[in-house]
């Protein structure tokens, strides 16, 4: 029932062939020739965005959907005649000498790396309503995920001998673009040269309504779109071209990165040393996993003739182990945590086997689909579904040759993910899992500035664990190294000699040149010292004021969204404040 002569010889075709995948219904309901004409138009158009959008087209997507819905169906273990064993891991809980080994080989790679931020997802557990990544990781200075990973980068193209850019790739959605391109002209780019920044924009796919892969519709001429997960990274890297010209241009090692983990860039060093001494083709940030965590398991698979090292999701990892070595499933062994190395999704892949992956591959990672099912006839949904991917999955597209490892840090360290709103991560918290929160993600962000400063020989006294709305949070004391200031363990040693900081004061430090020697800040003091390139400054002495105060907001106060999702925020009640914005030497003194 319509006019035709409207539509190109190409959106008849693609009718044709959707109908004979029996996708009739999409179809069946138009009105008659002259009414609303325009939008049947607008709807053959968006087909064919997505039809050109997904390799294999609508054909492909729906024949993969019918397969892995009949598998789902079934019950079908994807993991079937495998049994899990431990990886090949590396141990970084500790700040031993082999850390500082692997910090040094790492900070040889800072112009041979890029960072790859996969930034399409929109955050809907976090209750925030924007990009995650204009939230800011603390509030004392308000300094955003986005603005944090920038200094990062800047920080090791200062410290590199060539001084090249390090190349940052944003994968972004349709919901997330536009704020992200935004939040970086804004700002110009946060510092960063605006051809260092590689943006690519995953495109959402269709959901499906059931067994036989029937596409959803919204309305009449609208299909249902959902995002098709972030391990679409690795098929836009190679569309795109970008990992191809950045490997050939001297980029070794990409790091993968996800949009709220504050702590990633503390472990950047140390991870690409480990990759490099390793040999490892893809190596896994990892944390001891506590039972049950909503982070995927990663372990070596053994069986069919085969072994390799893979992530197990943590929907998957309870099945398998009840399947395979542990009628219990996902429970504690006898260390109190989970057997297996818990998934940061924090990646270093090595990017020459990774482009010849590409090549080979097209980077299409392995799909999987999740319906939920009304009834154990699994024959209809509660709500459409769709197939998605992950990046971790990477793996899955390997061969006999390529390595795979595993690193493990301290959680403080490596893993703090801002996901849950206070009242979600208050009850996580509350079950004896961790909260993921703003508050819990701000307290890791000091909690590393401590480690960095008791590595350096520093006395910290560690303050009480307060609950703010249900979510811990150590008062102090609050510690912010920036990057520029240090980026290993090794840098930070060199710049810090003796000194003390007392449990609720706080310490700022921006800048290369930045030097303390005996530094005692006692009580509440808050001190704060910036200093621009070339500015030497040297702090000393014993520091005492009012510093800042933390002032709790309650849950229904009236406050932006970034102070509400942690319910707290700081107050300056005389933190002294010293910034250095010409080049020269200078003394710091109480
Ligand atoms: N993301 C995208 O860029 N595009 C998408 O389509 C979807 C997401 P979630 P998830 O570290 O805690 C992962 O939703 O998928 C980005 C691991 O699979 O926060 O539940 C999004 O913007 C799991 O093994 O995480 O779980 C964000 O940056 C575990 O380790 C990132 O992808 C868990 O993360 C992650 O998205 C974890």
């Amino acid at each position: 029932s319509t006019n035709w002569n409207n539509f190109s010889d190409e959106q008849k075709e693609l009718i044709n062939t959707l109908v004979e995948n029996g996708q009739t219904h999409l179809f069946s309901g138009w009105d008659e020739p002259g009414t609303n004409d325009e939008a049947k138009k607008e709807f053959l158009e968006s087909l064919e965005k997505i039809n050109g959008n997904y390799p294999g087209g609508l054909v492909g997507y729906i024949s993969n959907a019918r397969k892995l819905l009949a598998e789902s169906k079934a019950g079908a273990n994807p993991f079937e005649g495998l049994t899990p064993e431990q990886p090949e891991k590396v141990d970084l809980t500790s700040f031993t000498d082999e850390f500082k080994k692997y910090e040094k080989i790492g900070a040889d790679y800072f112009d041979k790396t890029g960072v790859v931020l996969v930034a399409g997802g929109l955050g809907e557990r976090l209750g925030y309503n924007g990009i995650k990544i204009d939230i800011a990781v603390e509030v004392l200075e308000e300094t955003t995920y986005l603005k944090h990973y920038a200094d990062n980068l800047l920080a090791m193209q200062a410290r590199s001998e060539s001084k090249r850019p390090v190349p940052f790739i944003i994968m972004v959605s349709q919901d997330t673009g536009p704020k992200t391109i935004q939040s970086l002209e804004e700002n110009n780019y946060f510092g960063l040269q605006k051809e260092q920044v590689h943006i690519l924009q995953q495109e959402l796919v269709p959901a499906i309504s059931d067994n036989d892969g029937a596409l959803a519709l919204k309305e009449k001429y609208e299909l249902i779109l959902k995002p098709h997960g972030h391990g679409d990274i690795h098929m836009l890297l190679h569309t795109s071209g970008v990992a191809a010209k950045l490997a050939a241009e001297g980029i070794e090692y990409f790091m993968f990165i996800q949009d709220t983990n504050g702590p990633s860039f503390n472990t950047l060093p140390a991870a690409i040393g480990a990759s490099v001494a390793n040999g490892y083709d893809f190596n896994s940030l990892a944390i001891v996993r506590r039972p049950g965590e909503a982070v995927g398991g990663l372990a070596k698979l053994v069986g069919n003739g085969k072994e390799f090292t893979l992530n197990v999701e943590y929907n998957q990892l309870d099945p398998l182990l009840r399947a395979t070595i542990n009628p219990e499933g996902d429970v504690a062994d006898e260390t109190g945590f989970s057997p297996f190395p818990g998934n940061c999704n924090t990646l270093v892949i090595k990017t020459d086997s990774y482009v010849r992956i590409l090549e080979a591959t097209q980077g299409i990672i392995a799909e999987f689909v999740n319906p939920k099912y009304t009834d154990e006839t699994k024959t209809a949904f509660k709500k459409p579904t769709r197939l998605e991917t992950m990046m971790q999955d990477l793996p899955k597209l390997f061969g006999e040759s390529e390595k795979v490892g595993v690193t493990i840090f301290d959680r403080m360290w490596s893993f703090s993910p801002n996901k849950n709103n206070v009242t979600d991560a208050a009850a996580k918290y509350a079950s004896g899992g961790p909260a993921d929160a703003s508050a819990t993600a701000e307290n890791d962000f000091y909690a590393a500035g401590r480690a960095r400063l008791e590595a350096a020989g520093m006395k910290v006294v560690e303050g009480e664990e307060i609950k703010i709305l249900g979510v811990p949070f150590t008062v102090g004391p609050k510690v912010i190294l920036r990057p520029s200031f240090a980026m290993t363990l090794e840098e930070g040693a060199s710049k810090i000699s003796g000194g003390s900081i007392s449990d609720q004061a706080t310490l700022i430090i921006d800048g290369a040149d930045v030097s303390l020697e005996n530094v005692e800040l006692s009580g509440k003091t808050g001190l704060v010292v910036k200093a621009c390139s070339g500015a030497k400054v040297t702090v000393k002495g014993k520091f005492e004021n009012d510093g800042f105060e933390l002032v709790e907001l309650g849950a229904d106060a009236d406050v932006p969204e970034y102070l509400k999702i942690r319910g707290y925020r700081f107050e300056n009640r005389g933190a002294q404040t010293f910034e250095f914005t010409e080049p020269g030497e200078y003394v710091v003194e109480a």
